[in-house]
């Protein structure tokens, strides 16, 4: 591919000194706008009446997608959680995978159709079923990883959380007993500032939950979320330390929750204009995208190329989704009850 600005791949950037070339960077933008285009169609098909409920990603995709490409896609372990869409994305499931479970079909690779939206799975990608109950996702992640030290296979396990999940005792179990076995996991929290309509201030008495990991013996680092290649270099040390068996990290990424909590909420009810609008000027979508055009690596000609793929792909899945059979019937009970 040709690079329009010769700077762009020399040390002097930020991307080149990461080792990261014009095309990791316009692959991961494009993963982050698939992301968004997604979930923005999620939305418009939920409102519709289409699907049953939606849980967003929208201005978390820098940070996942930043931290996943420090990974090794293939290899690794993602235990996801309810937003992570981009992760998902960059791990491997594809857009028809993620269509298949908002209408809740049959071949939908995360459960056949049987769990509600954005319990992202995928056996072959190495993406574990999230549970509903936040913080279960941590204890299971480090099984994993453990797993992975015992059997001595070189695979690490990166899993996600919300700032309001970090409330939850299994969390704090998982990050005790990760710093004893010094295992393999990356711990990633996407603090968006909010449970719900709970504001961080009222969920605990710290400014970063990333000062806890001090606690369990291993490293935690706050990054801006909003800044995808700042989120991939804390992604590739914490990657080299799991390698290395230094053991966890803990990686608190600062994001920006720019739809409300979830198709059921109204933030408006409690969220003021002012911090919706600061927010929005966060949006990572777009500061990536500002920065690819400052390094000479994006231009309108292949923006366009980019979002037109994209528009056809989110078209496809659709529409693939929406006339793919319903399990059967016959089939409720299964994995509920035992089948004679
Ligand atoms: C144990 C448990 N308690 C409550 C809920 C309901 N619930 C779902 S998401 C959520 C908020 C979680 O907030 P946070 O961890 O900050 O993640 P965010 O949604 O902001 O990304 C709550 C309370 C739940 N699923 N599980
Ligand atoms: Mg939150």
């Amino acid at each position: 591919m040709a690079v329009q600005n010769p700077n762009a791949t020399t040390a002097t950037t930020r991307h080149g000194a990461l080792g990261l070339s014009a095309e990791d960077l316009l692959e991961m933008y494009s993963h982050i706008a698939l992301a968004r285009a997604i979930d923005e169609r999620m939305w418009v098909l939920q409102r519709a009446g289409m699907v049953s409920f939606v849980i967003s990603g929208q201005g978390h995709e820098g940070a996942q997608v930043g931290v996943m490409w420090a990974t090794d896609r293939q290899h690794d372990w993602l235990v996801p959680f309810y937003r992570s869409l981009a992760a998902c994305l960059t791990k491997g499931m594809t857009a028809r995978d993620l269509m298949l479970g908002l209408f809740a079909r049959h071949g939908d690779p995360s459960s056949g159709g049987r769990q509600m939206p954005a319990h992202w799975a995928h056996a072959a990608h190495k993406i574990l079923s999230t549970s509903s109950p936040v913080g279960t996702q941590y204890p299971h992640a480090v099984g994993i990883a453990y797993a992975a030290k015992l059997r001595g296979s070189g695979e690490l396990c990166v899993v996600s959380i919300g700032e309001g999940g970090t409330s939850q005792g299994d969390w704090h179990e998982a990050l005790n007993f990760a710093g004893i076995h010094r295992l393999p996991v990356i711990f990633i929290v996407e603090n968006n500032r909010y449970a719900i309509s709970v504001p961080q201030r009222l969920q605990m008495a710290v400014d970063d939950v990333a000062v806890r990991a001090a606690g369990y013996g291993f490293p935690g680092v706050v990054v801006d979320g909003s800044d995808v290649l700042a989120s991939y270099e804390a992604g590739r040390e914490a990657v080299r330390r799991a390698r290395a068996g230094e053991g966890p990290t803990l990686i608190e990424c600062k994001v920006e929750r720019l739809t409300a909590h979830s198709s059921e909420d109204r933030q408006e009810k409690y969220r003021p204009t002012a911090d919706l609008e600061a927010a929005r000027s966060k949006d990572p979508l777009v500061v990536f995208k500002h920065y690819l055009e400052q390094v000479g690596v994006l231009d309108e000609a292949r923006y366009t190329e980019i979002h037109n793929r994209i528009k056809a792909v989110v078209n496809d899945a659709t529409e693939y989704a929406e006339q793919a059979p319903w399990p059967d019937p016959a089939t409720v009970g299964r994995h509920v009850y035992l089948e004679g």
